[in-house]
């Protein structure tokens, strides 16, 4: 894998990766030295909710050797949303430029970081997209596929909200998309986070463009994919637009 010299990334900027964790024991170690061999002058916290698996302190072993990696610990499984909703806060104070977010089970493949990254160069909000030409998710079976497409489909028609992939977990954000974004919608847990947050950003009259990535099944570990976090977004969609705050 090739890394990039730091000061194509983008500039001389600086570029925060946020991994939120979860039982990611198995994924956690590879998964970090891959994103920080891609980004050599990155900086990357991880959020981990007492993840019975002791992915917490595998976190603090491996930020003990790297400065460039610091721990957030939380008490216990407080969703995606709120695990970003923090770390957003916490970045603009420390002066990010970008915040880069990413699961950390391998599905977002860290060798897209340095497009995602270029491409942020000339917009507000990256949006890594399986759903515009040259993304994709080959390992998804097709009611998976169906509901994400359902939630899309949803979130372009109901909110009005032009992109593709609205509910992507992988994307960058600039600071000025991170200052625009308020989070009196911070419970959510999941998609209904990744829509609300690109939503804001579009509202807001910020550029957001979608780069192609392709999306493959995590490697190891359990994924907290539910049909509780599927119903959220999709409620929330709804609530979303009885608020009357569509265009
Ligand atoms: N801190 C924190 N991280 C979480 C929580 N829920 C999920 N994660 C992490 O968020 C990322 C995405 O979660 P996944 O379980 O992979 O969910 P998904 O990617 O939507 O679903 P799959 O495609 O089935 O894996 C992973 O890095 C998880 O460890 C949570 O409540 N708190
Ligand atoms: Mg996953």
């Amino acid at each position: 894998m090739a890394a990039i010299a730091a000061d194509s990334v983008p500039g001389t900027k600086r570029v925060l990766i946020v991994l939120p964790t979860y039982n990611e024991r198995e994924n956690l170690e590879i998964m970090v030295a891959r994103v920080l061999g891609v980004l050599p002058a990155a900086h990357l916290w991880i959020v981990d909710d007492n993840s019975p698996d002791g992915t917490g302190e595998l976190a603090e072993t491996i930020a003990a050797r790297n400065e460039r990696v610091r721990v957030f610990h939380r008490p216990g499984k407080l969703g995606l949303g709120t695990a970003y909703a923090e770390s957003f806060g916490r970045a603009l104070a420390a002066g990010y430029d970008y915040v880069v977010e990413m699961d950390a089970d391998f599905s977002h493949d860290p060798a897209a970081l340095p497009e995602l990254l270029a491409a942020a160069q000339h917009t507000d909000l990256v949006l890594g997209s399986r759903y515009v030409p040259g993304g994709s998710t080959p390992d998804w079976s097709l009611s998976r596929r169906c509901i994400s497409r359902i939630g899309n489909v949803m979130a372009r028609t109901v909110l009005r909200l032009p992109v593709q992939d609205a509910t992507t977990g992988y994307r960058v954000f600039n600071a000025r998309a991170l200052q625009t974004l308020r989070f009196d919608e911070s419970s959510l847990r999941g998609y209904g986070f990744q829509i609300e947050t690109a939503y804001q950003c579009h509202r807001a009259g910020l550029k957001v463009l979608e780069h192609p990535i392709t999306f493959v099944d995590r490697r190891v570990g359990q994924s907290k994919m539910s049909r509780a976090i599927v119903l959220e977004a999709l409620m929330y969609i709804v609530r979303r637009r009885l608020r009357g705050t569509v265009a």
